[in-house]
C-alpha cells in the first residue's frame, strides 16, 4: 500500500480531532472579543460589565494569534505525518502528552487574562507586567509544542530508517522544516520568559531589560508568522493541485522554497524594531536586507501556484491565454477558500514589503495600518486556507462527508469573510496612513480634531468586524455539522502526486546538517554583535508597569 493511501486508525483520528476542537472553541471566543473591540472603538458602544478594553484585546490576540494557530497547525501537521509516514502507538501517546501540556498552559494563561491580571497584549512587552501564572502558562504551551515537534522528527526518522535511500514524502519534509524553524525560534521567547519575565514577575528581580526582552520576542515573533504561513503553503503546494485535478508543479522547487523560508525567517526580527533606539542602524539595515531575502520564497510560491493552475488547465485542453482560469473549480469550497487566501496575500505581501522598507516603516509603524496588514495575511490568507483544509480534514477524521449543502454554506462563509475583511482591513490601512494608532481605544477622547477624521474608519471597522463575526458563527456551525451531523461516508484526504516523468529531487535538499547549519550561522551573524551591544550599553532596567494602569 502506498503511504498516501494509509488509513487513520480511530485512535489517531481522535488525537488530530482534539486539536481541531480547541481550534474552533478558540475561534468562537477570540472572534467574539474581536467583535467587542471593534464596537468599543467605534465610539458608539461601551463595553458591558465594566470589562476593560485591554483585557479583551489581549484575549483576542492570545487566543487567535497564539492558541488557535498553534493547535490547528500541530493537529494538521500530525495528520499529514500520520498520512504520509505513519505514527506508532508510543508516538501517539506522546502526542497526547503534548496536547494536554498545551491545554493546561492555555488554561493558565487564559484565566489570568480573563481575571484582568495579564492585560499585556499578545506580545507581552515589558515593562507591562502580568501575573506569573500567565508566563508559566505560556512556557507550558511552548514546551507542549516542542514535545509535538520531537514526535514529528521521530516519525520521519523511523520512516527514513525503514525506507533507506528514498526521499521523504514532500508533506513530511515540509512539516519537519516548519517544526525545526519553530523550535529554533521559540528558544528566544523561552529564554525571555524563563530568564527575564518569570523572575521579574515573581519579584526576584526588581527591573527588567526592556530592549533585550523585546529583541528576544521579535527573534521569535517573525518566524512565528511563518509558522502560521507554512502550513498554508503546504496546502497550496501539495493539496490544491490534487483538488483542481492536477499534479505537483515541482517537488524540488517546493522543497527549496521551504529551505529558504527556514534560513531567512529568523534573522530578521529587527524589522519590527526599526524605530527602537539602542540598536545600531547598521544591524537594522542588515536585517532589512535579510527580510528582502525572505520575500523570494513567497514569490517562488506565487510562480509555482500560477504554473500549477495553468499547466492543469492546459492539460484539460484550454489553449487560450487565460482559458485555464475560467475552468478552475470555483464551486468547490476546498479550492475557493484557500484561493481567496492566495489573492489576499497579494496586497498582504505588498503591505509587508512596505513595512520592511526601512524609511516607509516610519510612516506605518505603530499605526493601525499594521493591524490591517496582519488581518490580511494571518486572518485572511492563513485562516481561509485553514478553513479550506477543515472542509476535507474534519469529515475525513470523523468518517463523514462534505455534502453539497455544507459546501454551499462554505462558499457563503468565504464570501462573508471576504466582504467583512475588505471593509475592516481596508479601513484599517487607510486610517493607519492618516496616523490612527493601533492598540488603543481613544473613543472616550472623541471630539479632538484628529480623532474626528478617524471616526468614520472606526465605524467601518465595526461594520466589517460584525460581518466577520457572522462568518465565524457560520464556520463554527459548519465545523459542528462536519464533526457530528453530516452523513457518514468517505471524504478524500487530497495529496497531489508528481508527474510520472518528474526530475528526481536533488539529495542535497535533505541534508539537514547543511541547512540547519546555515540557519544557525545566519542567526549568529545577525544577532551576536547587536545583542552584546544591548547587554553592554542598556540603560538601567525598568520597574514594572502593572495593570490596570492608573487605577
Ligand atoms: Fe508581516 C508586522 C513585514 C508577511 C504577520 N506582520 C506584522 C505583524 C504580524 C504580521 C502579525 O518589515 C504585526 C506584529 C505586531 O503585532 O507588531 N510581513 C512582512 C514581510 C512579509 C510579511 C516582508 N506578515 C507576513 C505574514 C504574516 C504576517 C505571512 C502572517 C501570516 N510585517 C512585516 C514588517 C512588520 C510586520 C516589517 C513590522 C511592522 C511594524 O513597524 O511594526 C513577507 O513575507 C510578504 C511576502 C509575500 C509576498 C506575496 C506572495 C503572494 C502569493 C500569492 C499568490 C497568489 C496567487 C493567486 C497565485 C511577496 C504567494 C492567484 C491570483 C489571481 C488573481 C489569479
Amino acid at each position: 500500500m502506498s503511504t498516501i493511501e494509509r488509513k487513520f486508525t480511530k485512535k489517531e483520528s481522535r488525537l488530530y480531532m482534539a486539536f481541531m476542537y480547541v481550534t474552533y472553541i478558540s475561534l468562537l471566543i477570540g472572534g467574539l472579543m474581536g467583535l467587542l473591540q471593534t464596537l468599543a472603538r467605534s465610539g458608539k458602544y461601551n463595553l458591558p460589565f465594566g470589562i476593560d478594553y485591554y483585557t479583551i484585546l489581549t484575549v483576542h490576540g492570545v487566543i487567535l494569534g497564539l492558541v488557535l494557530t498553534t493547535f490547528f497547525i500541530i493537529g494538521f501537521q500530525f495528520s499529514l505525518l500520520g498520512k504520509t509516514v505513519g505514527i506508532s502507538d508510543k508516538q501517539l501517546k506522546i502526542g497526547w502528552i503534548s496536547f494536554w501540556v498545551m491545554v493546561i498552559g492555555t488554561i493558565m494563561a487564559a484565566t489570568t487574562i480573563l481575571v484582568g491580571q495579564a492585560s499585556v497584549l499578545y506580545t507581552f512587552y515589558a515593562p507591562l507586567r502580568a501575573h506569573p501564572v500567565f508566563y508559566f502558562g505560556l512556557a507550558l504551551v511552548i514546551i507542549g509544542s516542542w514535545i509535538a515537534a520531537f514526535v514529528n522528527f521521530r516519525q520521519l526518522y523511523v520512516w527514513k530508517k525503514a525506507n533507506k535511500g528514498q526521499k521523504s514524502p514532500l508533506l513530511a519534509y515540509m512539516v519537519t522544516i516548519n517544526m525545526i524553524m519553530w523550535v529554533i525560534a521559540s528558544l528566544g521567547v523561552a529564554v525571555s520568559v524563563l530568564v527575564l519575565f518569570i523572575p521579574w514577575s515573581l519579584g526576584y528581580a526588581e527591573t527588567i531589560n526592556v530592549l533585550l526582552s523585546r529583541t528576544l520576542f521579535w527573534y521569535f515573533g517573525h518566524p512565528l508568522v511563518y509558522f502560521w504561513l507554512l502550513p498554508a503553503y503546504m496546502a497550496w503546494y501539495a493539496v490544491i493541485p490534487k483538488i483542481i485535478g492536477g499534479k505537483l508543479f515541482s517537488d524540488s522547487l517546493a522543497r527549496m522554497a521551504f529551505i529558504l523560508l527556514l534560513m531567512f525567517s529568523i534573522p530578521v526580527g529587527f524589522h519590527h524594531q526599526l524605530t527602537e533606539p539602542g540598536i545600531d542602524p547598521t544591524w537594522k539595515f542588515i536585517q532589512v536586507v535579510l527580510t528582502f531575502m525572505v520575500i523570494i520564497p513567497s514569490l517562488m510560491t506565487a510562480f509555482s501556484i500560477f504554473a500549477t493552475f495553468e499547466a492543469t488547465g492546459r492539460k484539460k485542453g484550454f489553449s487560450s491565454l487565460f482559458g485555464w482560469f475560467k475552468k478552475l473549480p470555483w464551486t468547490d469550497v476546498r479550492f475557493f477558500a484557500p484561493f481567496i487566501g492566495m489573492v489576499a496575500f497579494i496586497p498582504g505581501g505588498a503591505g509587508g514589503i512596505i513595512n520592511a522598507s526601512h524609511q516607509m516603516n516610519a510612516l506605518v509603524h505603530n499605526t493601525i495600518w499594521i493591524t490591517g496588514h496582519f488581518h490580511l495575511t494571518a486572518a485572511t490568507t492563513v485562516i481561509l486556507t485553514f478553513f479550506g483544509i477543515t472542509y476535507w480534514l474534519v469529515p475525513h477524521l470523523t468518517g463523514r462527508r462534505l455534502t453539497p449543502k455544507l459546501n454551499k454554506l462554505g462558499l457563503i462563509q468565504t464570501w462573508i469573510w471576504t466582504i467583512g475583511m475588505v471593509i475592516m482591513s481596508g479601513s484599517m490601512h487607510i486610517q493607519g496612513l492618516i496616523g490612527g494608532p493601533r492598540r488603543s481605544n481613544f473613543s472616550e477622547y472623541a471630539g479632538g480634531e484628529q480623532v474626528a477624521s478617524w471616526i468614520n474608519y472606526q465605524i467601518a471597522q465595526a461594520v466589517g468586524g460584525t460581518i466577520l463575526f457572522v462568518g465565524i458563527i457560520l464556520m463554527v456551525h459548519i465545523f459542528i455539522q462536519l464533526t457530528f451531523f453530516a452523513p457518514r461516508g468517505f471524504q478524500e484526504f487530497p495529496i497531489a502526486e508528481e508527474e510520472i516523468d518528474a526530475e528526481p529531487a536533488p539529495k542535497v535538499l535533505e541534508n539537514w546538517y547543511l541547512w540547519i547549519g546555515i540557519t544557525i550561522a545566519l542567526i549568529l551573524f545577525a544577532y551576536t554583535i547587536p545583542v552584546f551591544d544591548i547587554l553592554k550599553h542598556s540603560p538601567p532596567g525598568s520597574p514594572p508597569f502593572d495593570w490596570p494602569i492608573g487605577k
